[in-house]
C-alpha cells in the first residue's frame, strides 16, 4: 500500500547497527583519502600509521562527529574531515598509551600494538605522525565565510583537547596515579575521565556542531551531553575491563585490576559504578533537549553506548 505521508517522509531511517556500520565504511573512505598510502615513503612510516588506524575500532569519535553536524541541521559530509582528524588524534593517544613507558600493553584492536610490530621508535613516530595529520586534514575543511566559526576556531578546539590540558594532561595524571601505594579520589578520578575521554568525545561533537553552524545554545548542549556522555563512557570501559575477555575487548583485560589502577569499579564496585553510568546516560539525553527530534541517533548512540559490551 503506498505510503500516505509526504514524500520527504518516506525515507525510512536504518536501525542504529546498519546506521553504526555505514558511518565506519564513511569514515574509513575519507581516512583512506586522507592519508597517505602504505607505499608512500618512507613506507614504513606510513604503513605503521595505516596498520593502527585501519585495524579496527568503532569509530565512535567520527560518527558523533557526524552526527552532530546533522542534529544541528547540517549535513555530515561537512563534518568528514574533523571526524576523520579526531580518529586520528584518537589512534594517536592509542599508540602512545600503550607503549612501555605508558601502560605497555601487547594488544589494541584485536592486533599487536604498534610497538609489537614495528618498534618503539616507529610506533612513537607513527603516534607523532597521526597527531600531526590530524591537523592537516582538519585545516582543510572548507567552511562558509557567512557562517559562525571558521577553520583556525576548529583547529584551535582541536589543539586544547588534544593537549596538556586535556588528554596529555589527563595521561599525566592517570601516570601519577598509578601504583600500589596510590588511590585516587573519586574527584581525582573523574577529572582523569574527563581529560582523558570526555574531552575528545566533546570535541568531536562540537567540530561537527561547528561544521553546521551551530548556534550557541546548541554547542553548549552538546558539550553538556559530550562530558556526561564521555564520563558514561569511561566507566562501562572500566567495567568491561572486569566483566569481559581479552578476546572480546580487543584489548588486554583485567589488567586495571592486576595493577591496583583506581577505577570506578575498583572505588565503588561493579553495581554502584553500572548504576552511575546510567545516571550519567539520562543526564546525557536531558542536555540534548535544546536539539528536539534531530537528536534521535545521538541519544540512541548514548543508549547503545552504556549497554555495549566491547
Ligand atoms: C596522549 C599518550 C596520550 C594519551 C592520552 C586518550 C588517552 C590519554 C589514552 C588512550 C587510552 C585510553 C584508555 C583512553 C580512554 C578512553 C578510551 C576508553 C578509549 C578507547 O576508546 P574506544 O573504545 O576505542 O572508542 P576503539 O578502539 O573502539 O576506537
Amino acid at each position: 500500500m503506498p505510503c500516505k505521508l509526504p514524500s520527504s517522509c518516506n525515507t525510512v531511517k536504518p536501525d542504529l547497527p546498519t546506521y553504526l556500520k555505514s558511518r565506519c565504511n564513511i569514515v574509513d573512505a575519507a581516512l583512506r583519502e586522507f592519508l597517505p598510502t602504505a607505499k608512500t615513503r618512507p613506507a614504513t612510516i606510513h604503513d605503521a600509521m595505516r596498520y593502527s588506524v585501519f585495524a579496527g575500532g568503532k569509530r565512535l569519535r567520527p560518527i558523533l562527529c557526524m552526527e552532530a553536524a546533522e542534529a544541528c541541521g547540517g549535513k555530515y559530509e561537512a563534518a568528514l574531515r574533523p571526524s576523520a582528524a579526531v580518529e586520528c588524534i584518537h589512534t594517536y593517544s592509542l599508540i602512545h598509551d600503550d607503549l612501555p613507558c605508558m601502560d605497555d600493553d601487547d594488544l589494541r584492536r584485536g592486533q599487536p600494538t604498534s610497538h609489537v610490530k614495528y618498534g618503539e621508535g616507529i610506533a612513537v613516530l607513527a603516534g607523532d605522525a597521526l597527531l600531526t595529520i590530524a591537523f592537516e586534514i582538519l585545516a582543510d575543511v572548507k567552511m562558509s565565510s557567512r557562517g559562525r566559526y571558521n577553520v583556525a576556531d576548529l583547529v584551535k578546539e582541536l589543539a586544547v583537547t588534544a593537549g596538556s590540558r586535556h588528554l596529555v594532561g589527563g595521561q599525566v595524571l592517570d601516570l601519577e596515579g598509578e601504583g600500589e601505594d596510590v588511590t585516587l579520589t573519586p574527584t581525582e578520578l573523574k577529572y582523569i575521565h574527563l581529560s582523558k575521554t570526555a574531552a575528545l568525545l566533546t570535541t568531536s561533537l562540537r567540530l561537527g556542531a561547528m561544521c553546521a553552524n551551530a548556534t550557541p545554545r546548541k554547542l553548549e548542549a552538546l558539550t553538556d551531553f559530550g562530558t556526561n556522555l564521555g564520563l558514561a563512557f569511561q566507566i562501562i570501559d572500566d567495567i568491561l575491563d572486569v566483566t569481559q575477555s581479552s578476546e572480546n575487548l580487543g584489548k588486554s583485560a583485567g589488567k586495571d585490576a592486576a595493577t591496583d589502577k583506581s577505577t570506578y569499579p575498583a572505588l565503588f564496585g561493579l553495581e554502584k559504578s553500572r548504576a552511575e553510568a546510567a545516571k550519567l546516560t539520562e543526564k546525557a539525553h536531558l542536555a540534548l533537549n535544546p536539539l528536539g527530534r534531530k537528536a534521535k541517533r545521538l541519544r540512541e548512540i548514548a543508549d547503545y553506548l552504556l549497554d555495549r559490551d566491547y
